[in-house]
């Protein structure tokens, strides 16, 4: 490491006074205008992590589903997961400190306690479309060069195909943005050949974002076996008034898609491509949401179907899902007695959710906001290799792996697997829902500052000085303080049949979230409302009262 050109490089990015930057539920995210210092710190922590693992890692600037004035990053290990956890602490370290002194301080701290070798690590980038991208990618290839790495610019990525590639490259295989589509059209044309039912026409809401030139590509790749037609694809506002956050939260069809006779299916990605949502219209005119949790019981009705035609001689793979506590009781009651299979609740963010997928051998993790995949264990591959000539659910379980994004949730990939699994069990959205009836829910933000945003569509809107004073345990189902919060939760609930309800601190915006359950939508709203109302009381709401 090259000290003075360390310290030349830190100096040329300073920390805005008074911004504190934390690692959140997907990595850092704020305003824009904020972060050169934190992702240029990014950089310096990717390429360490690079020289740590003696491979690539990898580096988005994105703020997903956030409004077009926010951006941020997220952090990609040489697996393709996301950072490990064990590393965020260092990222927090160097993204709070206050000058350059500081700065070579914890790097000087992370070169020791980790052990770091001397060297020069690589670095793959991409980011999305927002305007803020040029300058924090600049900034994230001046960090990777500040500690004598390699940045590879790989351009304009969904955040899923930049974690593909991050993998495959250092599994030594083809790691380009075609061999992605290439992969994932051949396995769903495999998983798809020989279904008597038609392709179903699809249009989806690419919420302005990068998804929408990937998923044109995808579909052209696939050609007449996969019929999308793209909305939103760069016209309108980023997220705004559409893409999944919006869609799953509020319940609303998302701007320029007026599909509402009854039926018609639809999609809807977020801004990085790394979530997904269905839904379609009802008779009365309103939206029926199909979200993660229906996308996981259908992922497990496919995966149980392959699995009952393999030869029976062969070990039954364990199989399970993981949830957070946002899943919807109704989805966890069919899983368990329904399709007979565990399920793990976890706290909420694909971190959590993907290290207690591994623990089966195929694990099936999706988040109810529409963000997940499936993930099936190198010695199950190995052995579907050995089966995959002389056995046609060998080899659909094996489309599945590449058809499936291994390395992170991916919104293209939870396309092609909903469509595989609707095609080969000849069904529409109906016979989908209809597997089960959602208990009728709501989630609230209680905003932590005046944004004007349009995207906080919530009539009810409270106000707190700090989330970080609501802190939560047991997969975030209760919260340990404020005191007194919880107990108030507590009889609240009690008071409404089948009523649940659960409030945290969110981990990607300035806001605290309340999720609530019950048996009618008026009394979950209510329900809602009323733990709204309990935080404003005892986290130091501010403002008007609710
Ligand atoms: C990120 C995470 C997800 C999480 C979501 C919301 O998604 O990857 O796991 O569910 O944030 O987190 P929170 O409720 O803490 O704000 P994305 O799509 O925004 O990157």
């Amino acid at each position: 490491m090259d000290l003075a050109q360390l310290r030349e490089a830190c100096s040329k990015y300073t920390k805005p006074a008074g911004f504190k930057p934390s690692y959140g539920t997907a990595g850092f995210r704020a305003e824009a205008s904020l972060l050169h210092s934190t992702v240029f710190r990014c950089g310096l922590l990717m390429a360490a992590r690079a020289l740590k693992t003696g491979a690539a890692t990898g580096l988005v600037v994105t703020a997903s589903h956030n409004p077009v004035a926010d951006n941020g990053v997220k952090l990609v290990e040489p697996t393709g997961y996301m950072l490990d956890q064990s590393w965020e602490v260092w990222a927090d370290k160097l993204a709070v400190a206050e000058d350059t002194d500081a700065l070579c301080n914890v790097i000087r701290e992370l070169y020791q306690q980790e052990d770091i070798p001397y060297g020069s690590g690589t670095v793959m980038l991409a980011y999305d479309t927002r305007p803020s991208a040029e300058e924090l990618v600049k900034a994230a290839g001046s960090g990777v060069q500040a500690l004598g790495g390699l940045p590879i610019v790989c351009g304009l990525l969904t955040t899923p195909q930049l974690h593909w590639m991050v993998r495959h490259c250092n599994n030594s295989l083809k790691h380009t943005e075609s061999t992605y589509y290439e992969e994932f059209a051949s396995g769903f044309c495999t998983l798809v050949k020989g279904c008597k039912a038609e392709p179903q026409a699809l249009t989806v809401d690419c919420a302005n974002g990068v998804g929408a030139e990937a998923l044109k590509t995808l579909s052209e790749r696939i050609g007449a076996q996969l019929s999308v037609t793209l909305r939103n694809t760069g016209e309108g506002g980023l997220n705004e008034a559409c893409g999944a956050d919006y869609v799953q939260k509020e319940r609303q069809f998302p701007a320029g898609m007026d599909d509402r006779q009854h039926g018609a299916r639809c999609a809807s990605l977020d801004g990085d491509a790394d979530r997904l949502v269905y839904f379609h219209g009802m008779p009365a005119g309103n939206l029926q949401l199909l979200d993660g949790d229906r996308i996981a019981v259908l992922a497990a009705l496919l995966i149980r179907d392959t699995l009952q035609k393999l030869p029976s001689d062969l070990p039954s793979p364990s199989v399970g899902i993981v949830q957070t506590a946002y899943a919807n009781g109704a989805s966890t009651q069919y899983i368990r007695e329904q399709l007979r299979l565990e399920t793990v609740v976890t706290p909420t963010g694909v971190k959590h959710l993907h290290a207690a997928a591994e623990h089966f051998d195929i694990g099936i993790y999706f988040e109810a906001n529409g963000h997940g995949t499936v993930l099936f264990k190198p010695e199950l591959i190995q052995r579907l290799h050995e089966l995959g000539d002389c056995h046609e659910a060998a080899k659909d379980l094996l489309a599945l792996v590449d058809m499936i994004n291994q390395a992170v949730g991916d919104a293209l990939s939870g396309i092609l697997l909903v469509e595989a699994a609707l095609r080969r069990r000849g069904w529409g959205l109906t016979e989908w829902a209809d597997l089960y009836t959602d208990l009728p829910s709501r989630q609230l933000k209680t905003l932590t500052r005046d944004s004007g945003r349009k995207t906080d569509f919530t009539a009810l809107q409270i106000k707190v000085k700090d989330r970080s004073v609501v802190v939560t345990a047991d997969a975030e189902t209760r919260a340990v303080t404020p005191e007194g919060l919880q107990s108030r939760i507590n009889d609240s609930v009690s008071a409404v049949p089948s009523g649940r309800a659960f409030v945290r601190p969110s981990g990607t915006e300035d806001v605290v979230r309340v999720y609530a359950e019950a048996a009618t939508q008026q009394a979950a709203d209510d329900l809602a409302a009323e733990v709204a109302r309990h935080v404003y009381d005892l986290a130091a709401g501010i403002g008007a009262p609710p």
